[in-house]
């Protein structure tokens, strides 16, 4: 095979190949190491601690798919957060919504947020001064303590629970991201594969609903990350996305998400369906 292949090692059996053309950037940051490479499949691609983060031919699923679900069950959602992302690719889509007059990036790696200016500016748009965007650099487990009662919306956009995002998937998070939500706010975690992680799947269903009265999962399929079919983990104050009534929802481009994909996205294949079920 001629050319160069990059391999995301996905468990100990198991890795993803793909030929790339150029590695544009490497560094090693204070959390992690950071990588952009060219891919002849996907474009450029984010890579953090050897794991494909987003890719520009893929990244509209799992973007639009976390953003639009939550934005469009709350009926007037005013203000954002997205913990992570720093890529930007979540709060581009987050500002296309008219309710939202404030979207607020807590990214922990500053350096994920420029390298993503510089080689990924196509998701990273809406980093680049948008009159709604307000960027911490930040860790998001303590951001979502000292803020009680702010916001609408909470995207947890994180990496794999390990490292710095492991606060990011325990129990005691979640309480506090009930507490920063407004008395009718959503959260919605990317929850990882079925596939590939359904004990954390579980764990975690488990924890949102002991913590919110409305907890769903939702899957989308994602090419480049493990086993390709991927969950987002939704905990709800008051409004059901499986109810909501999307006739009302704003006029945004998508590529991937749709208002009847918004509602078979919960029609969960058994397998699936299992990791709600208490055992
Ligand atoms: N938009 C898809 C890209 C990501 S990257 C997730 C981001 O979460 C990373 O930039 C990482 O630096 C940031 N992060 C990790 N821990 C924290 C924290 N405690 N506070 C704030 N930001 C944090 C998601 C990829 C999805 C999974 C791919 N397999």
């Amino acid at each position: 095979m001629s050319g160069f292949w990059y391999t995301e090692k996905q468990t100990p059996n198991l890795g993803y190949s793909c030929k790339f053309t150029k590695t544009l950037h490497t560094e090693t940051t204070p959390f992690q190491e950071l990588a952009i490479i060219d891919t002849e499949q996907w474009g450029r691609m984010l890579v953090l601690d050897n794991m494909v983060m987003t890719t520009i031919n893929d990244e509209f699923v799992y973007h639009e798919m976390i953003s639009h679900v939550a934005l469009n069950t709350h009926p007037n959602p005013k203000k954002v957060m997205i913990i992570g992302g720093g890529d930007g690719g979540a709060i581009r889509e987050a500002v296309k919504h008219p309710s939202v007059e404030k979207a607020v990036l807590c990214e922990i790696d500053g350096r994920v947020i420029e390298t993503s200016k510089e080689y990924l500016p196509e998701i990273a748009s809406a980093l680049f001064g948008h009159p709604k965007v307000e960027v911490l650099v930040a860790d998001g487990v303590k951001h979502i303590q000292e803020n009680a009662g702010e916001y609408d919306v909470i995207m947890v956009d994180s990496t794999e629970p390990i490292g710095p995002a492991e606060g990011l998937f325990a129990l005691e998070f979640y309480k506090d991201v009930y507490r920063a939500l407004k008395p009718d706010g959503i959260m919605v975690a990317q929850t990882e594969s079925p596939f590939v992680n359904a004990d954390l799947i579980r764990r975690v269903f488990q924890d949102i609903q002991s913590v919110f009265p409305v907890t769903k999962l939702y899957t989308a399929s994602i090419p480049t990350y493990p086993s390709g079919l991927w969950t987002f983990t939704m905990g709800s104050k008051v409004y059901d996305p499986e109810q909501a009534d999307l006739s009302k929802a704003p006029d945004i481009e998508t590529r991937y998400y749709t208002p009847a994909l918004h509602k078979a996205a919960f029609q969960l294949p058994r397998f699936v369906e299992a990791l709600t079920k208490k055992d």
